[in-house]
């Protein structure tokens, strides 16, 4: 891809030094002497070296939290806020130089981080950094001579494993909440996508963030694992399959240490109709294809209503005809590479598995066929229709871009189908009946749902699953009570009086 529109800074293969860690407020080098490669998804060149933190480091990175939490958790609450808030005007200066970064390690197209990525980060730090001098607890009197005060106290150091889909977003959404409630953070992104977390650290430390309030440390499952298992950390989130979530819940329930977990979907997208069929069309496409399907809430099995179904499928193949698939450097690109090649080889099985059982194959599924794209992780949007709720491809988890059409009869049929799953983190619904809207959402065993729209996800409310895609919340003030715990103090004013 040799007239790549690359920043002029990551031009060549190695334009980046090694990253180090990011310890009390300074980039600091591993001390475990291993090294991992990062890569660009779109031509798996390398970008540059990570150094992998081991035992050693993780115990320093969380000692330095420890020590920070307590200045940090004294601060008044106002004044943390104003680091916060500085660090939202950096991040929104700084979108575009971020955006690329985060581009050039996902693989995702240009136009969807410049947009997206950076911003919905921001957007929830603001937001967090706006309820700073909100955060109470209670006051209640307790005649004739008593009375109790409940105070809300931070848990301390937080541990936080990011998944590689929205790397920036997900630090972000992780450490805004438990920062403004006076914790302290080690943040471990996933080992595909370990860059923007360190500028992030950047940016906090030159907004004014103490030193050790936000740390960085790197690596895999084992580096993710020395968080889950310290005995200074006292609570764990995580982003990430579900099947890590389980694991990381066994590995933190040894020091019970609190835990949120935001994990996989295979999210229905229910199509009624009386809908408007363009718009929901566009929506099914945006649900399936955006970040080259590499979102936890896509909609991937699309129920649509018999009577307008086969209008629905014709609808979709000259749509993602005309999709842009290419270097995500290429601001005309929509979908850019999939983050590495085992999960293309993942996506491709799948693909293979869907044109070998009956659904019909509609569109799409192949590596495209321009040279200029052999050398990345590239598939074009698939397309499969007359799908049955048994096929392995329409109750997994697939996390690339593979659309799942389906058939139903009744609202009743398909409420019974949508929520035959064992995950539940989201779903949709297309009618313009106002009634049913509110009876399928209401019925829909999801932690959101959306009418007449997809994947939007407003800083104000909360975030996450029900069943097994994911434990508790993001976002909304409801996160507030996952950063935090009360302590009930009872004032006697009167004098003791025991039974004895
Ligand atoms: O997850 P993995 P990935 C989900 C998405 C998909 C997955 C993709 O649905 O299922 O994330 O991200 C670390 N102990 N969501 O492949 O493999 C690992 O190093 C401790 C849902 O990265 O589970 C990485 O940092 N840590 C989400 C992180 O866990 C462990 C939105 C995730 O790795 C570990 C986005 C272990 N035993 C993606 N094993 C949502 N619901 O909001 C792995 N890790």
């Amino acid at each position: 891809m040799s007239n790549r529109s690359l920043p002029t800074e990551y031009r060549t293969g190695t334009a980046l030094p090694t990253q180090q860690l990011f310890v009390h407020g300074v980039p600091a080098d591993a001390t475990s002497g291993e090294t991992f490669a990062t890569l660009d998804p779109a031509t798996n060149d390398p970008i540059c070296e990570v150094q992998h933190a081991g035992e050693a480091d993780v115990d320093r990175a969380v000692a330095s939290a420890r020590e920070a939490f307590g200045a940090w958790s004294a601060m008044p609450a106002v004044e943390r806020a104003r680091v916060l808030r500085r660090a939202v005007d950096i991040l929104r200066a700084r979108n575009d130089e971020l955006a690329a970064l985060e581009t050039l390690d996902t693989g995702k197209p240009i136009q969807e981080t410049q947009a997206v990525d950076v911003a919905t980060g921001a957007d929830v730090l603001e937001y967090y950094a706006g309820l700073a001098q909100t955060l109470h607890g209670d006051h209640f009197d307790l005649p004739p001579d008593a009375f109790a005060i409940v105070r809300r106290e931070p848990l301390g150091v937080v541990g936080a494993i990011g998944a590689w889909n929205y790397p920036i977003q997900i630090a972000l959404w992780k450490s805004a909440p438990a920062l403004v409630c006076g914790n302290t953070m080690v943040f471990k992104p996933a080992e595909l996508t370990p860059l923007t977390a360190l500028k992030l650290a950047e940016i906090y430390t030159e907004a004014g963030l103490p030193p050790g309030v936000f740390n960085v440390v790197q690596g895999d499952a084992r580096t993710g694992r020395l968080l889950t298992h310290h005995p200074g950390i006292a609570k764990v989130t995580l982003t990430g399959e579900a099947g890590t979530g389980k694991a990381v819940m066994a590995d933190a329930a040894k020091t019970l240490k609190h835990v949120t977990f935001e994990l996989g979907g295979k999210s229905p997208l229910i199509v009624f109709a009386d809908a408007d069929q363009e718009a929901a069309v566009s929506a099914a496409l945006a649900a399936n294809f955006y970040s080259g399907g590499e979102v936890c809430t896509n909609g991937t099995r699309v129920f649509v209503e018999r009577a307008v179904y086969d209008d629905f499928v014709s609808a979709l193949g000259p749509r993602v005809q005309t999709m842009r698939v290419g270097d995500p450097f290429d601001p005309a690109t929509q979908v850019g590479a999939l983050i590495s090649r085992d999960h293309l080889a993942k996506v491709k099985r799948y693909v293979d598995a869907a044109r070998a059982s009956n659904a019909t194959h509609v569109i799409g599924g192949d590596v495209p066929n321009d040279p200029a794209l052999a050398r990345g992780n590239f598939i074009m949007p698939a397309v499969f229709a007359d799908c049955t709720d048994d096929m392995a491809f329409v109750r997994e988890e697939i996390f690339g871009p593979v659309m799942a059409v389906l058939p139903f009869a009744t609202e009743d049929e398909v409420l019974a189908r949508a929520n035959a799953t064992d995950f539940g983190l989201a779903g949709a619904v297309f009618t313009r009946d106002f009634a049913r809207a509110h009876r399928v959402a209401n019925a829909l065993q999801a932690g959101t749902v959306w009418i007449n729209d997809y994947n939007v996800t407003p800083p104000e409310v909360p975030f996450g699953g029900y069943k097994q895609s994911g434990l508790g919340r993001e976002n909304g003030l409801q996160t507030i009570e996952a950063f935090t715990q009360l302590k009930t103090i009872y004032a006697n004013l009167g004098r003791f009086e025991g039974p004895y």
